[in-house]
């Protein structure tokens, strides 16, 4: 079983990887072979079984308690089933079993205010000129925090994609990700580019405590993995996307996510090559935009691959879930991961079809990407 099979599209952890590549992309690999026999999935083997584990949605009556903060939509909550089916044998499912995001199971949230889009680079802006806040990836990483790291890398700046100039076995992630010295949320694509241009698209390079500055600066703060995903799921259950079943109804697209030869060319077949402004597709039944696809959001908990397992043993329904106490993924066992959500621009179904709703995606806490924001609930 090769790595790519419970790695996503994501760098998680780049940051603090990247300045040993390629040593440590290989361990990673072997790592993430030997993790895999360690941690085999035990969870319901056909589609089907799991399926049939989805119940009705059963929204909270109770109206929204006032009038709707500006930009945001009220979120009814109640209970839910929670998480993925095996998607492999779907059209369009992809090559992942999801195997942390089952068993599906029961779960309760209560209503709560959301962003109707994922925080933009004006918003961030405007935090950043009243609190003169500086993001993770503008900082120069301290030696301390990189031991043995050769000087002249400990350099500020982020993690961008980059495609390969021919098809590569999608067994690395490291042949498309680059760390980008200058890279940050004012200089998405590197230190010649700036947001001028892009005032409406999602901030990106965003670490979580970024994210998390920002929700507090605006009397905010982030979703909870569980309110994320009832959300997205917009008062429906078991659809396999936040539109529906079919992945382009009538043959339109629905969300920014990727077409093509990945990672080499983004046929753009959804309008889009790459980031998007946001709002460019229609919102889901709650009124949210981009709940699939452009970028991945933060949510609040930790990830953990078997937290889904673990509450579903406890035979009750999950009410309002935090996450569990403690992060662990056993691909990278070290990191400390907070979860994403939504799939983004890169999300392709040949390599990591996360667009799909119940599916779950996971960073380094540190680590901001080109393709990961998020929005804030209250
Ligand atoms: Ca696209
Ligand atoms: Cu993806």
């Amino acid at each position: 079983m090769s790595a790519k099979s419970i790695s996503t599209n994501q760098p998680s952890s780049e940051r603090k990887k990247l300045v040993w590549w390629p040593a440590l992309a290989i361990l990673i690999a072997i790592a993430s072979g030997l993790a895999w026999f360690k941690f085999k999935p035990n969870t319901p083997s056909t589609n089907k079984l799991a399926m049939d584990a989805f119940e009705p949605t059963v929204e909270n009556k109770k109206p929204a308690p006032g009038p709707a903060p500006s930009g945001m939509v009220w979120i009814p909550g109640g209970e839910f089933s929670m998480g993925c089916a095996d998607p492999t044998a779907d059209l369009c499912g992809g090559t992942e079993t999801m195997f942390d995001a089952r068993p599906i199971h029961r779960v309760y949230v209560d209503g709560f205010w959301m962003d109707d889009h994922e925080v933009t680079n004006a918003e961030y802006a405007a935090f950043v000129d009243a609190t003169g806040y500086i993001t993770i990836a503008e900082q120069t990483p301290k030696a301390e925090d990189f031991p043995g790291a050769p000087p002249e890398n400990l350099v500020a700046g982020a993690v961008i994609f980059t495609p390969t100039p021919e098809p590569v076995p999608l067994n690395n992630h490291f042949q498309w990700w680059r760390y980008e010295h200058g890279a940050n949320w004012r200089h998405p694509d590197g230190p010649k580019s700036s947001i001028e241009v892009r005032e409406n698209f999602p901030a990106v390079h965003i670490a979580y405590e970024d994210a998390l500055a920002y929700c507090q600066w605006a009397g905010k703060r982030l979703p909870t993995e569980a309110e994320w995903e009832f959300a997205a799921r917009g008062g429906k259950s078991g659809n396999m996307y936040t539109w529906g079943s079919e992945f382009k109804p009538d043959g339109k697209h629905q969300a920014n996510t990727f077409q093509g030869v990945f990672p080499v060319t983004d046929a753009a077949e959804d309008g889009f090559a790459g980031i998007a402004p946001i709002k460019q597709f229609p919102a889901n039944p709650y009124g949210l935009y981009d709940v699939t696809g452009n970028v991945w959001e933060w949510c609040s908990d930790w990830y953990r691959y078997d937290y889904f397992e673990t509450l579903a043993k406890s035979g009750k329904v999950a009410r309002n879930p935090q996450g569990p106490e403690t992060p662990f993924d056993p691909v990278e066992p070290s990191e400390r991961k907070r979860i994403h959500r939504g799939g983004s621009f890169l999300c392709v179904d040949q390599y990591c079809s996360r667009y799909i709703v119940g599916s779950r995606g996971k960073g380094e806490h540190s680590t901001g990407t080109n393709h990961v924001g998020f929005r804030c609930v209250k």
